[in-house]
């Protein structure tokens, strides 16, 4: 169960720059932040690509937003 705006809230915590895009480097940066150590950035950039359905490597909001379970 997800809403839009709690979404936009965790997808800011990933954006670190604010430019709209999660970047792998940012990815890893903010599991970081959140304690997990061991996201390296392959392992970052795989999980945007398995949610990236533009094929530009980054995962914009709404990607973001698909991805989620919505219940
Ligand atoms: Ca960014
Ligand atoms: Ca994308």
């Amino acid at each position: 169960m997800a809403d839009i705006e709690s979404a936009r809230e965790t997808f800011a915590k990933f954006d670190i720059d604010g430019d709209g895009f999660i970047t792998a480097a940012e990815y890893k940066k903010a599991m970081a932040q959140l304690g997990d150590h061991f996201v390296t950035e392959t392992v970052a950039q795989s999980i945007i690509d398995s949610k990236d359905t533009n094929g530009d490597r980054l995962l914009s909001f709404e990607e973001f937003w698909n991805s989620l379970d919505k219940g």
